[in-house]
């Protein structure tokens, strides 16, 4: 299995940190595309992943895997151990529930705002659009404080135990960077949760 990565981009992050959360990086490829050169851009790398947007998994048949969940709930069929995306039908929906909500209403609004502000992301958000950065700002901080009132009587995300969603989390946590913003630094519950999935060593 060969996995096209970018390090420090969040999505790719999500599957490397999902894998080494399972015990198993050292069961694919690693083979590393640069978004700032725009190497996901060229021909061979889009004959890989026709959205030219990585991660990308490519199993041993050929088949192509370019969706980060996709490729989290192809390794959790896999490696079983330790269960990431819930073990009964309860688990399994509390687990993607929160993990869409953290995708859907942190990390992409916060992606949004990103994109549509920074001049590193000019070449790659075309137009940018001031009025949608404020407007993934918002929903984004929005988010961020309502996690940090669910995490002040859980210490994980989902279903009293580690899991995905927590990190989906984290990785938006450390995406927020390139914004000058650290959510976990300044409330205090997602502060807590922070310090204790470091301690965890998932993100290396
Ligand atoms: N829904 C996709 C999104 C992947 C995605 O947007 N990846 C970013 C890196 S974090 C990318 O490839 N960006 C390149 C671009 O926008 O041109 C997934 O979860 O895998």
């Amino acid at each position: 299995m060969k996995l096209y990565h970018s390090p420090q981009a969040p999505n790719p992050d999500r599957v490397v940190y999902f894998l080494r959360a399972k015990g198993k990086l050292d069961a694919v490829e690693l083979q590393e595309v640069s978004i700032m050169k725009q190497e996901h851009k060229e021909a061979d790398y889009r004959a890989v992943s026709p959205y030219s947007q990585v991660p990308a998994l490519i199993l041993d048949d050929g088949t192509n895997i370019t969706e980060s969940r996709a490729i989290c709930t192809y390794f959790e069929g896999i490696f079983p151990e330790p269960n990431l995306m819930g073990k009964d039908p309860k688990e399994k929906a509390l687990i993607e529930m929160w993990d869409r909500r953290i995708e859907l209403m942190l990390f992409v609004q916060f992606a949004t705002w990103f994109r549509n502000s920074h001049t590193a992301m000019a070449p790659l958000e075309v137009p940018q659009s001031a009025e949608a950065a404020a407007k993934g700002e918002k929903a984004a901080k929005k988010m961020a404080e309502r996690l940090d009132a669910h995490l002040a009587d859980h210490a994980f995300v989902a279903a009293d135990r580690f899991s995905i969603a927590d990190i989906t989390l984290y990785i938006t946590c450390g995406f927020a960077r390139v914004m000058k913003w650290a959510p976990h630094k300044e409330l205090p519950n997602l502060g807590r949760w922070h310090a204790a999935m470091s301690e965890r060593g998932f993100a290396g």
